[in-house]
Formats: C-alpha cells, sequence, structure tokens
C-alpha cells in the first residue's frame, strides 16, 4: 500500500510509525513461505529448542544477511512503496540501501532485553545532525504479529528523548523505560523509526512465540561516513539468481553501476552479461557509455 503523508509526519514529529497493513496478503504470505528456508518454524523450533541450540548462542544469532534464498524475501527490500516512502521522507530519488537483515526471535532462546541506545551507534562514524540532514531510516517489516507479549521494540518518541546526549551510546533505561512506545502491529506491517531515536530490544513476555522482521535501511547517497553492508560480500550465486530479475532502478539502489557510468565498456558489458545470466544489459549499453 502506498504509505499515506501522516506516516511521513509521524517520523518527522515522533521518529517513528508503524504502518499497518503495508505489505499485501499475497506478499506477506509468499515472503514467509520462504523464511522457511532460512528459519525453522516456531512449531519445529520449540518441539526441540536443544536441536536449533544456535539460537541460544546471543539475541543476534537469529540474524541473516541479505541475500537470501527466495526473491520473495529479496524483494521486500526495495519493495516499491517502500522506496517510495523513504524519497519522500529523505526529499531524494538518490537512495542508498545500505542494511537487510532478516531477525528470527524465539522466545526463551536468549536474552533479547537491550540497552537503550541509537542506531547510529552502528550505522554511522559520526553522529547525527540535529538540524535532520543526513538522516537515516531504520524500518522493520513485520513477517509475524508483534504484539505486546512478543518482544517488542520499545521507542522513546523523539521528543521525550531528544534531550539526552548523543553518547554514552548505549545505557539502562532507568527512569526513561516508562516513556517507552511499544512497537506492536500485525505481520504486514512496516515499522519505521531514525537512527537518532532512542529505542531497545524487548524480551518476549508470551511462551511458544516466536518474532521474524526484514530490517531495511535507508540513507541518501554520498556519506562515505555511513552504512552497515558491503553487498559483494555473501553468496555471489545469490546475487546471481537475483540482480538480472531487478530493474536498473532497483540495482542503482544497492549502488550497481548506472547507465552511462564510466565503469561501463565493451569489455564490462561483456563480461557483466556473463557473471550475470540473464540480465538485460540494453540499458547500460544503450546510453552511449564512455568506450575503453
Ligand atoms: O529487535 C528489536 O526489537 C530492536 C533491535 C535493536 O534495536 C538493535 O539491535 O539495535
Amino acid at each position: 500500500m502506498r504509505i499515506p503523508d501522516a506516516a511521513i509526519s509521524e517520523v518527522r514529529e515522533h521518529g517513528f510509525v508503524v504502518v499497518e497493513g503495508f505489505l499485501s496478503p499475497a506478499e506477506l504470505h509468499a515472503a514467509r513461505e520462504a523464511l522457511w528456508l532460512h528459519y525453522p518454524k516456531p512449531e519445529e523450533y520449540f518441539a526441540d529448542p536443544g536441536r536449533h541450540a544456535k539460537y541460544a548462542t546471543s539475541g543476534f544469532a537469529g540474524v541473516e544477511e541479505f541475500p537470501y534464498r527466495s526473491n520473495d524475501l529479496n524483494r521486500l527490500a526495495f519493495h516499491p512503496d517502500l522506496v517510495d516512502f523513504v524519497e519522500r521522507y529523505l526529499g531524494s530519488a538518490e537512495l542508498h540501501l545500505y542494511k537487510i537483515e532478516l531477525w528470527a526471535k524465539y522466545a526463551g532462546a536468549a536474552n533479547y532485553d537491550q540497552p537503550l541506545h541509537r542506531d547510529y551507534g552502528s550505522h554511522s562514524l559520526v553522529v547525527p545532525r540535529v538540524d535532520g540532514r543526513y538522516q537515516q531510516l531504520t524500518t522493520f517489516i513485520f513477517l509475524s504479529d508483534v504484539t505486546e507479549a512478543d518482544g517488542p521494540t520499545r521507542v522513546v518518541p523523539y521528543e521525550r528523548g531528544r534531550d539526552v546526549p548523543f553518547t554514552p551510546l548505549y545505557f539502562e533505561p532507568g527512569p526513561l523505560d516508562a516513556e517507552t512506545v511499544p512497537a506492536v502491529g500485525p505481520a504486514g506491517s512496516l515499522f519505521v523509526y531514525r537512527t537518532d531515536i532512542l529505542h531497545r530490544g524487548s524480551n518476549f513476555t508470551g511462551a511458544g512465540r516466536a518474532r521474524f522482521s526484514m530490517l531495511v535501511d535507508y540513507q541518501a547517497r554520498g556519506t562515505t561516513w555511513a552504512g552497515k553492508m558491503a553487498w559483494p560480500k555473501h553468496s555471489p550465486d545469490l546475487w546471481a539468481a537475483l540482480l538480472p530479475e531487478c530493474t536498473v532502478r532497483e540495482r542503482d539502489l544497492f549502488g550497481f553501476p548506472r547507465p552511462g557510468d564510466d565503469y561501463w565498456n565493451e569489455q564490462t558489458l561483456a563480461d557483466v552479461a556473463a557473471r550475470y545470466p540473464g540480465m538485460d544489459m540494453t540499458p547500460y549499453r544503450s546510453a552511449d557509455p564512455p568506450r575503453g
């Protein structure tokens, strides 16, 4: 669904929003089916947690980095309504999709409680500008229902946390915990918050529950001091299954060379085509790139 302007205002004013019904039922169904290519279903996990001991090693053990085994998951990261929302929020079509993670949490597997923090600490080498320039948007696409019992992210609305200094990065919530709001919503919701917003992960309070989400983060293109992932790092074979299916615009979000970029010449056109069978090279060829 197209994200309403009111959601943009919420993020500007309070620093976060949960938009219900972001994914269509069909998109959600396909993404959930694809989750099980990466994670045990809750009933499998809870039937024998000992068989899935990996998830007990840390609250982050259920994090899997992009790309994934199904494009039904991969495509969520550049869902047209998400890209449209980010363009409208940042006021720019020059976007940098800088982080994508899947995160599975199983009740009781690990301690998911976190100190209060702001995500710029691991998304930037510097600190946020309070005038709002250089903002980064962190998002969670809920792939399961997130209720109060499902360890929701607890967020301090901007107006309540704005006077808390940027340093130290992590601290025990203390009285500020009373100001936190749980980010709850049904599966298919989109939760957005800025990297200058105080928040923390929390523990499940219900037994036998599991939380699945895809985390997708964007910033305007061009900063050298901020980001989180280097896209070529993982799985050349999964990229080969994804990139030929993408549009030029979708590839551009990952920083792929644009049509007309100086990178393209007869050699690179031929060798990239060989690396990515099925990729239509016409846009890169027809933009009259410099020939080397
Ligand atoms: O998983 C969550 O609810 C929040 C996680 C988080 O804030 C973090 O790891 O930085």
